[in-house]
């Protein structure tokens, strides 16, 4: 028989939360799961999202929700200052939570928050979605399928000059820009490809006098494998063909590589071992995303992986394991950020990251 839907509740209905709310309303059907109330400060960004989505059950204060509507989860979509609170009034009324990234403004924050749900026994995933970017899963699994060997090397890229600060005006108001927002994203597929990191050291630059943190980062990191990559961020790139959001990878390895370049265009290339030959076989795929009926390009890579990580969560709540993007995984993507901060204030110098 059909599982009893999965009841949740949305806190902070701005900007990114519309993908979260298409999601949730395309994983109805497949997933069971309902989205049955919506929390914002905001009078006017509350009435739009629970119109849009025809979501009558509406809170200005999240522990109101909590106490009447009683969700299976919340998914947190607010800004990282408002996360604390928010993730330890979930864990105190016993219920799974969803926070969006990045996850906490400090490390202690961070490490607070994964012992309250630990402590309250409730699942708590972090949204980091970027690993679950349709083409960045099919790199995943080239890695895994062994067709290349073991990884040596990797670059991880992501380069713009997109305009992000229309729809998400803070971003240029912070002290810490790249890093803390887009960076803590490539920084994760780092790790989920290419394993955990022991040491890095990191640059940063501002280019655009109009925002206040660094738009430009460079981070050189080395694995616990041994392996060394660079992760390279910008959106001060302006190029004759503007990318937005892709990520580009390039991973050399013993029995081969692989590239994603521009346009989704995954290359396999795997070297032909012990044949004197010095050809090899060489794969080209289309790994671009699936434009689902309510995104929109250039966003529908990012829009695809928000259903991705949503799908994975219900999975997750069902079964009781752990989410891949969970708070206690999350704290190692954060020590990465926290390091290059550390490594680029003291011009490069190599920081081991602290969990
Ligand atoms: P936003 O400012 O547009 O929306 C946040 C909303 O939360 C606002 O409407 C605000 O009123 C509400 N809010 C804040 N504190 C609240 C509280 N305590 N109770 C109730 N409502 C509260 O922000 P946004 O651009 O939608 O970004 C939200 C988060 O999503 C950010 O952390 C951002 O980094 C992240 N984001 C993630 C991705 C991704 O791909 N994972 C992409 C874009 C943004
Ligand atoms: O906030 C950022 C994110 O998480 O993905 C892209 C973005 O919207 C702008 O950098």
């Amino acid at each position: 028989s059909a599982p009893r839907p999965l009841r949740g509740a949305l806190i902070g209905c701005g900007f990114f939360a519309h993908n979260h709310l298409h999601a949730w309303a395309q994983l109805r059907e497949t997933h069971a799961v309902e989205i049955v109330a919506l929390c914002d400060r905001d009078a006017d960004r509350l009435a739009t999202a629970a119109s849009a989505f025809d979501i009558p059950a509406t809170f200005a204060d999240a522990a109101e929700l909590l106490r009447s509507v009683r969700p299976d989860f919340v998914d947190i979509a607010t800004t990282a200052p408002s996360h604390r609170a928010l993730v330890e009034l979930a864990a105190a009324h016993g219920v799974a939570v969803i926070c969006q990234k990045p996850f906490a403004p400090t490390p202690a924050d961070a490490r607070a928050m994964v012992a309250a749900c630990a402590q309250a026994g409730v699942p708590l995933m972090v949204h980091e979605n970027f690993r679950w970017q349709t083409p960045l899963r099919a790199v995943r699994e080239v890695l895994a399928s062994g067709v290349i060997g073991t990884p040596v090397w990797a670059r991880l890229s992501f380069r713009s000059a997109f305009d992000v600060y229309r729809a998400q005006p803070y971003l240029a108001e912070g002290e810490r820009f790249i890093l803390e927002d887009l960076g803590i994203h490539i920084l994760d597929v780092a790790r989920d490809l290419m394993g955990e990191v022991t040491r890095l050291s990191a640059s940063t630059q501002r280019v655009n006098p109009r925002i206040r943190g660094e738009d430009v980062a460079t981070v050189l990191l080395r694995h616990a494998s041994g392996a060394t990559s660079v992760v390279d961020c910008s959106y001060a790139a302006p190029r004759e063909a503007e990318l937005f959001p892709q990520t580009l990878v390039e991973i050399e390895a013993s029995g081969g590589s692989l590239r994603l370049d521009a346009g989704y265009r995954l290359t396999v290339h795997q070297r032909r071992l012990g044949t004197g030959l010095a050809d090899g076989r060489t794969e080209v795929r289309d790994v671009s995303p699936p434009l689902h009926a309510w995104a929109e390009r250039p966003w529908h890579n990012i829009q695809d992986s928000v259903l991705n990580i949503q799908a994975h969560w219900l999975d997750c709540l069902r079964t009781g394991r752990e989410p891949a993007t969970s708070g206690r995984d999350n704290l190692h993507t954060l020590a990465l950020v926290e390091a290059a901060y550390a490594s680029a204030a003291d011009d490069q110098c190599a920081v081991t990251p602290q969990v």
